[in-house]
């Protein structure tokens, strides 16, 4: 480095969780890591590391790249814990549902609140999040299901990121769910989507990629395939909710249209997996949607792992089967529900995630030239982060090179 750097980390232990490490973590205990510009100058061994304008000593903490939560669903009004304790107290989904009750009360409630309210409700939910060391998010639209509505949620996004220090992708998610006013008229309304609400949001720049719900009570593969046409003529990114109830050959969809992800994935096949692995497609998994709805069929990841599929982790926050604000929760479900290591959870809030946004070139590991969002950790070792059952280890976070204390007031 030819200048000297703006920030150096010293007495620091690093988990790079670059590609290709023998260890997996891409573990450098005893380091440094040297940041210009928001960006990351240089890593390597305390004594060999470069001028510095400030230090800052951290007392032997473990640093990882900042978290990156993939999926998630967290810009909405209200929450639905009155659907269920009387769940639990005995009221079946119909009782519910006759009630107005389900996703439809979260998009009334949506529909209702404008950005601010949004804002109000969803920043808190970020904040905890935050505090757990993610420096990247991803937000669906998809409980306003109306033009307004939905560019509301996809404002509100875009306004977390400039009130908080982290990085927001947006997802289009109109095809979530069918709104009352199409009742019958499934494919109608995407063609309300196709043709006026997504080419209109793209065009306000509110639209980074574009996500449906492909499942019998969702949309077909048919209405998903023209979702993600009108998706390519814009020149935006797809992903898929896919395979989460049933299998409805999502994944080969999706990949099919070199897909960013494909997520949930409970009853994907072989041939969902093949066609994944020729795509690149990264696999998202929720086990807090699985926890919650107590599912028992679970995802392939043997056989996801031996196809060399990249796995992502991710908490799929959102009010009606996975209210969790927990990101190191989500990897903890993730290798005690379906085995992965704490290496593979760590990979899948990291680098994995990172590809899952189309983010890898600039987030995802440490690595020279990446941006500077990391995360400090009290911990011994790694496998901690995935270990400890609702504690938060996390110290300081650094998004762009800017450092913060964990926790976030709002
Ligand atoms: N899959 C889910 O599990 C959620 N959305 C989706 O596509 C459910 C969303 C909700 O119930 O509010
Ligand atoms: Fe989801």
């Amino acid at each position: 480095m030819s200048e000297a750097a703006d920030l150096l980390f010293t007495n620091v232990h690093l988990a790079t969780m670059a590609p290709g490490a023998a260890d997996g973590y891409g573990a450098l205990p005893d380091a440094a890591l040297a940041v210009k510009d928001g960006r990351i100058a240089w890593l390597g061994a305390r004594r060999d590391a470069p001028p510095a304008r400030t230090e800052h000593d951290c007392g032997g903490a473990w640093m990882t790249p900042g978290l990156i939560d993939c999926h998630t669903h967290i810009v909405h009004a209200g929450n639905r814990s009155n659907e269920w304790e009387a769940r639990l107290n005995g009221a079946t989904y119909e009782d519910i549902a006759r009630q107005g009750g389900g996703i439809m009360s979260t998009v009334r409630a949506t529909r209702a609140a404008d950005v601010d309210a949004l804002l109000a409700q969803s920043l808190p939910r970020v904040a905890r999040l935050l505090s757990e060391g993610v420096t990247t998010l991803e937000i669906k639209s998809g409980y306003g299901l109306e033009l307004e509505a939905e560019a509301r949620m996809l404002r509100a996004a875009r306004e977390v990121g400039r009130r908080l220090p982290v990085r927001v992708a947006t997802t289009f998610l109109g095809a979530h769910a069918l709104p009352p006013e199409f009742a019958g008229r499934a494919d109608d309304y995407v063609d309300a989507l196709c043709e006026r609400m997504l080419p209109q949001l793209a065009g306000e720049g509110l639209v980074d990629a574009v996500d449906a719900f492909c499942e019998r009570i969702g949309f077909t593969n048919a209405q998903t395939e023209r979702m993600f046409l009108a998706a390519r003529r814009l020149g935006l990114p797809v992903k898929l909710h896919a395979e989460q109830l049933s299998d409805q050959q999502g994944a080969e969809l999706v990949a099919r249209h070199g897909g960013l992800s494909a997520d949930h994935l409970e009853h994907l096949s072989q041939a969902g997996i093949d066609a994944m692995a020729r795509a690149g497609t990264v696999a998202v998994l929720l086990p807090g949607a699985y926890y919650f709805l107590r599912e028992k069929v679970e995802p392939p990841i043997d056989a996801l792992r031996k196809a060399g599929v990249p796995m992502a982790v991710a908490t799929d926050c959102n009010p009606g089967t996975s209210p969790m604000t927990s990101l190191l929760l989500a990897m903890n479900m993730a290798c005690t529900l379906w085995r992965l290591t704490p290496q593979e959870a760590l990979q899948g809030a990291s680098i994995h995630a990172a590809r899952a946004l189309g983010l890898h070139g600039e987030i995802g590991t440490l690595e020279t030239g990446k941006r500077a969002d990391l995360a400090l950790w009290d911990i011994a070792r790694p496998a901690d982060l995935a270990y400890a059952m609702g504690s938060n280890p996390c110290r300081t976070v650094v998004k762009d090179g800017v450092v913060r204390a964990a926790h976030i007031a709002v």
